[in-house]
């Protein structure tokens, strides 16, 4: 079976997010909301990674890594309206100069999920002056990373953040069924998107700046039947093609964070029989696979994703990809596959700069908790050790050959 290459320059690392890893992240509303009681596990010292970056970034270095996607905890830089803590902002520097002097790309996220309590206090997302206030923050920031930094990312996966937090309740505000703010509150994320990629260019004219989209693959189960087209279009319109349309004339490139595929079929399912419901049973010759948090494995989904992304015209960058499992083979062939799917894009000449994996470490999963786990390297919550996953050896090998073979994608 023939090798896929990744071309000289492609960037390969894995992703981490503020609030999942450093720990002790105790100004924003996911903090707040942990201490109330409204998760089942709190965040406490996550992976202590505020502490342990040096040691986490060697160990991406000596796996093979050239890139690194982490985000800025926004509370802890800016802890209340308008006073920029120069510890935490130096802190921040320490980073990217030591991912740097690594020659690993660093990749910032500007944004991701968590806001600082006062921001949230004051209407969050849906305030008037959201956008004014996040302009704030990221030209204090981009001031102060200035040009070591290549590579931004505004904001993280608006759609997934508005579904949890204002339609599931499972994250700050913890409303539910509120569509309309929801709307709204992606909205205004791709206002204070535009005004920051005004500021970052204006500070940095040179700067690649984009977002990170949540990109399931959507397909109907049944494609002979209208009705499953039907739910299918919608639900691919509400989940990537419009907010696309609001983010895409301001974007250098764009993040594409894909897990799964929605096979979709009509029928009622929460949302129903506006975006139908997930197809519960067997499909096509292949038995389906799941992770542990029940998403669909389908590497076909990303490469057709990719496809389907690239009429954007845009450069594309796989800002994450994982699996939570802990299947340690499973895991290996999921990278497998995907690296795979991803090359294959590319070969056929989809403009895709670079593949980061979800996740450098296991992580606190939001309101999942500990139990996800999504690391190419364990973390052992007791003594914050790191252990390599047989994962993290494949990394290396196909990022040292900068090749995978085509026959892995087939298992
Ligand atoms: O852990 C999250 C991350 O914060 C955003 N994208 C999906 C990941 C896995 O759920």
């Amino acid at each position: 079976m023939p090798d896929l290459h990744f071309p000289q320059g492609f960037l390969l690392g894995a992703a981490t997010a503020a609030h999942q890893v450093e720990g002790d992240n105790r100004g924003n509303d996911f903090w707040r909301s942990e201490m109330l009681g409204l998760f089942p596990e709190r965040s406490g010292e996550a992976c202590r990674h505020y502490a342990l970056f040096r040691e986490d970034f060697a160990l991406a270095r000596s796996f093979g890594h050239n890139a690194h996607r982490f985000s800025l905890e926004w509370s802890r830089i800016e802890p209340s309206p308008g006073r920029f803590d120069d510890a935490a902002l130096h802190h921040y520097r320490e980073v990217v100069e030591e991912l740097r002097r690594l020659a690993i790309e660093p990749i910032v996220t500007l944004q991701h999920f968590t806001l600082p309590v006062w921001f949230a206090d004051a209407g969050g997302w849906l305030a008037p002056r959201a956008a004014e206030l996040f302009g704030r923050y990221v030209q204090h920031v981009a001031s102060w990373l200035g040009p070591r930094v290549r590579f931004w990312i505004t904001v993280n996966e608006p759609t997934v953040w508005a579904k949890h937090a204002l339609v599931l309740g499972h994250w700050p505000p913890h409303r539910r069924h509120d569509w309309r703010a929801a709307a709204r509150a992606i909205l205004a994320l791709a206002r204070a998107h535009r005004r920051a990629y005004a500021i970052l260019h204006r500070i940095q004219p040179d700067a690649w700046v984009g977002i990170a989209h949540s990109a399931p693959f959507v397909e109907p189960a049944r494609p002979r039947d209208p009705r499953d087209r039907w739910v299918a279009w919608m639900r691919d319109l509400a989940l990537n093609r419009l907010p696309l349309a609001l983010f895409r004339r301001h974007l250098d490139f764009l993040g594409v964070n894909y897990y799964t595929r929605a096979l979709v079929c009509w029928g009622w399912g929460g949302t129903a029989p506006l975006f139908g419901r997930d197809w519960p049973y067997p499909h096509g010759s292949t038995p389906r696979r799941f992770s542990d948090l029940g998403w669909e494995i389908h590497p076909e989904g990303l490469y057709r994703q990719l496809h389907r992304l690239a009429r954007l015209g845009l450069p594309l960058m796989v800002t994450e990809n994982g699996i939570a499992t802990r299947d340690e083979l499973l895991r290996v062939r999921f990278l497998e596959e995907h690296l795979a799917a991803v090359a294959r894009a590319l070969a056929e000449g989809v403009p895709v700069i670079g593949y980061l994996w979800w996740s450098l470490l296991d992580n606190f999963e939001w309101h999942c908790g500990f139990a996800p786990r999504f690391g190419l390297f364990e973390t052992d919550y007791v003594t914050f050790a790191r252990h390599p996953r047989p994962a993290a050896f494949r990394f290396a090998e196909i990022a040292g050959q900068r090749s995978v073979t085509a026959a892995s994608e087939a298992h």
